[in-house]
C-alpha cells in the first residue's frame, strides 16, 4: 500500500512530530515509500500527540520492527503510513508509529461545568468541603434521598415479579398516559381529544435531545432560541443535533430580575416559526420565572409571530410545591390552542436521577397529526438507543396511578421544597446579618426552585472552592438543595468574602 502525501498528513491528524522537513516516508505492507508534502500542509500539525514517543534515526530498525504491520486506517482513510519518518536537513528520523495510537488527534475534553464540579469535589478531602454544584437534593445531613413513595412503588414491583422484556420505542404506555396528565391535567382536552404525542425519554437531557432531532429533521434551519443564562446543557444539546440556536434576553443583573422588555423584543425579531425554548418553571440557573400576566404576554407574542414554544419542565413540583401550580405555564399555551414541544424529567421532583425517566411531548392540532408526529419520534429514538429503559418508568406509573401513593408524593415534595426554601431564609438572614455594608440580598428570597444565582463571578466562585471548599457552577448558581441549615452560617461567610474580596 502506498502513501500519498495527503494521506500520510490525514493519518496523522493534528498529532503527530514538529516536522521540519517536507519529506515523508512511509512504510505499510513491508514497503517503504516517501513523498514530499509542501510546508503548508504540515504547518498545522504541532507535537502534541507524540509526546512521551521515542523517536529514532535507523531506517534498519524500522524494518525490523514494522515488517509485520498491516494497514488499518479511520473509517474512509485507505491508506495508513504507519512508522513515518522525516527527513530534515541532514538527519532522518522517524517517528515510531507503533507506539502511535490512531487516536491520538483525539484532545482532551473540557470536564463539564456541572458534573465535572462533582469530580472536583470528589477529589477535595477537606471536612468543611460542600457540593452545590449539581441540582440534586439532600436531606438536612446532607445525604442523597430515596423517597418513600419510590421504595413503596419499588417494593410492589418486586412482589409482582415483574419481567425485564423490552419496552415499546416509544417506551411503557402507562407512564406516557401518566406523565401526559401529570403535565396538562387530568381532564385535559388535548388528552381527551388524543393531541397529545407522548414518547418516554431518557429523562430530561434524553427528551430535549429527541425533540431537538426532530426540529432538525421536520424543521430544517428553524432557529431555537434560548435564553440567556440558561442551564449549560441546552446549547450542547441543540449543537449535537445541528440546530441552530441563539439567545433571547431573559436575566438583568442590575435588577437581578428578569429583562422582560428585553425577552420580548428578542423573540419578536426571531424569524417567523422559531422555537422559543422555555422554562416552564423554576428557571436553571436564575430561578427567576415571568409572572402569570409575562406569560400571557410571552405566549400573545409567539402566537403572532408563528413561533412555537418549547418548554423543558425539569422541576414540576419543585418551584411552588404544587406539581398543578407549576404546570401552568405549559397549560396556558395549550388552553390558547397553540402547538408546543414540552419535555419532561423526574430526576427532580421524584428523585429518579439515576433511572433516566421523562418524556418528550408534542401537543398539536388533531390527532391525526398526533398519531404521525408520534411515528416519526419513535423513528429518531429506535436508532439512537432503541427503546427506553422500564425501572423509572414503573416507579412513575405506580405512584402517579395510585391514588394513596399520588398523595404521599406530594406531600414529599412539599417536603423537598419547604426544605430548600427554609434553608433559602436562613442563607438570606446569615447574609444580611454578617454583612455590615447594607448590600441588599433579597434577591436570594425572590429566586424559587432548587438554586440561587449569587452574582459571583469565575474569581469569586474559584474563591468559593480554593479558599472555603464550596463547590458550585463558575457562572455562579449554588443548589441550595444541597445545602443544610447547619451549613449556612459557613457559605454566608464564603459568599462574603469571594464578594467583597476577590474581583
Ligand atoms: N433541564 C434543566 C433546566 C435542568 O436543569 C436539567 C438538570 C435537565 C433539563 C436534565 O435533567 P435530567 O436529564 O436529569 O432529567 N440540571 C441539573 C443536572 C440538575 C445536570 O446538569 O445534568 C443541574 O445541576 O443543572
Amino acid at each position: 500500500m502506498a502513501a500519498t502525501s495527503s494521506s500520510a498528513v490525514s493519518a496523522l491528524g493534528s498529532a503527530a512530530v514538529r516536522w521540519t522537513s517536507r519529506c515523508i516516508f512511509a512504510l505499510a505492507d513491508n514497503r517503504c515509500t516517501w513523498t514530499f508534502v509542501p510546508q503548508r500542509q504540515l504547518s498545522g500539525l504541532t507535537s502534541a500527540g507524540v509526546s512521551g514517543q521515542k523517536v529514532v534515526s535507523t531506517t534498519s530498525f524500522v524494518k525490523r520492527q514494522f515488517s509485520g504491520l498491516r494497514g488499518a486506517a479511520f473509517p474512509g482513510q485507505k491508506v495508513v503510513s504507519t512508522p513515518l519518518f522525516v527527513k530534515s536537513n541532514s538527519r532522518t528520523t522517524m517517528t515510531l508509529a507503533a507506539g502511535v495510537s490512531k487516536f491520538e488527534a483525539v484532545t482532551m475534553a473540557p470536564p463539564d461545568p456541572i458534573l465535572g464540579v462533582s469530580e472536583a469535589f470528589r477529589a477535595d478531602t477537606s471536612d468543611a468541603k460542600l457540593n452545590l454544584g449539581v441540582g440534586a437534593y439532600r436531606t438536612e445531613e446532607l445525604q442523597p434521598l430515596v423517597l418513600n413513595v419510590v421504595k413503596k412503588a419499588e417494593k410492589k414491583m418486586l412482589e409482582s415479579g415483574e419481567n425485564k422484556e423490552y419496552l415499546p420505542i416509544e417506551g411503557l404506555a402507562a407512564f406516557n398516559k401518566a406523565t401526559a396528565e401529570l403535565l396538562l391535567g387530568a381532564d385535559s382536552p388535548a388528552i381527551k381529544e388524543g393531541r397529545v404525542a407522548t414518547v418516554q425519554g431518557l429523562s430530561g437531557t434524553g427528551s430535549l435531545r429527541l425533540g431537538a432531532a426532530f426540529i432538525q429533521r421536520y424543521f430544517p434551519g428553524a432557529k431555537v432560541l434560548i435564553s440567556s443564562p440558561t442551564w449549560g446543557n441546552h446549547k450542547n444539546i441543540f449543537n449535537d443535533a445541528g440546530v441552530p440556536w441563539s439567545e433571547y434576553r431573559y436575566f438583568e443583573p442590575k435588577t437581578v430580575g428578569l429583562d422582560f422588555e428585553g425577552m420580548m423584543a428578542d423573540i419578536k425579531d426571531a424569524p417567523s416559526g422559531s422555537f422559543i425554548l422555555l422554562h416552564g418553571c423554576a428557571h436553571n440557573p436564575t430561578g427567576i420565572d415571568p409572572t402569570p400576566e409575562q406569560w400571557e404576554k410571552i405566549a400573545d407574542l409567539i402566537e403572532e409571530k408563528g413561533h412555537m414554544a418549547f418548554f423543558d419542565v425539569a422541576y414540576q413540583g419543585f418551584a411552588s410545591g404544587s406539581l398543578d401550580q407549576d404546570a401552568d405555564s405549559v397549560r396556558l399555551f395549550v388552553k390558547r390552542g397553540l402547538e408546543i414541544l414540552v419535555a419532561q424529567s423526574y430526576s427532580k421532583n421524584l428523585g429518579l436521577y439515576a433511572e433516566r425517566i421523562g418524556a418528550i411531548n408534542a401537543v398539536v392540532h388533531s390527532s391525526d397529526v398526533a398519531v404521525r408526529v408520534k411515528s416519526q419520534l419513535k423513528r429518531l429514538a429506535r436508532p439512537m438507543y432503541s427503546n427506553p429503559p422500564v425501572h423509572g418508568a414503573k416507579i412513575v406509573a405506580n405512584v402517579v396511578g395510585d391514588a394513596a401513593l399520588f398523595d404521599e408524593w406530594r406531600a414529599e415534595m412539599e417536603m423537598m421544597a419547604g426544605r430548600i426554601k427554609t434553608v433559602r431564609q436562613r442563607l438570606y438572614d446569615d447574609l444580611s446579618t454578617k454583612d455590615k455594608s447594607g448590600k441588599d440580598w433579597s434577591f436570594v428570597l425572590k429566586q424559587i426552585g432548587m438554586f440561587s444565582f449569587t452574582g459571583l463571578n469565575r474569581a469569586q466562585s474559584d474563591n468559593m472552592s480554593d479558599k472555603w471548599h464550596v463547590y458550585m457552577t463558575k457562572d455562579g448558581r449554588i443548589s441550595l438543595a444541597g445545602l443544610s441549615l447547619a451549613k449556612c452560617s459557613y457559605l454566608a461567610d464564603a459568599i462574603i468574602d469571594s464578594y467583597y474580596n476577590v474581583q
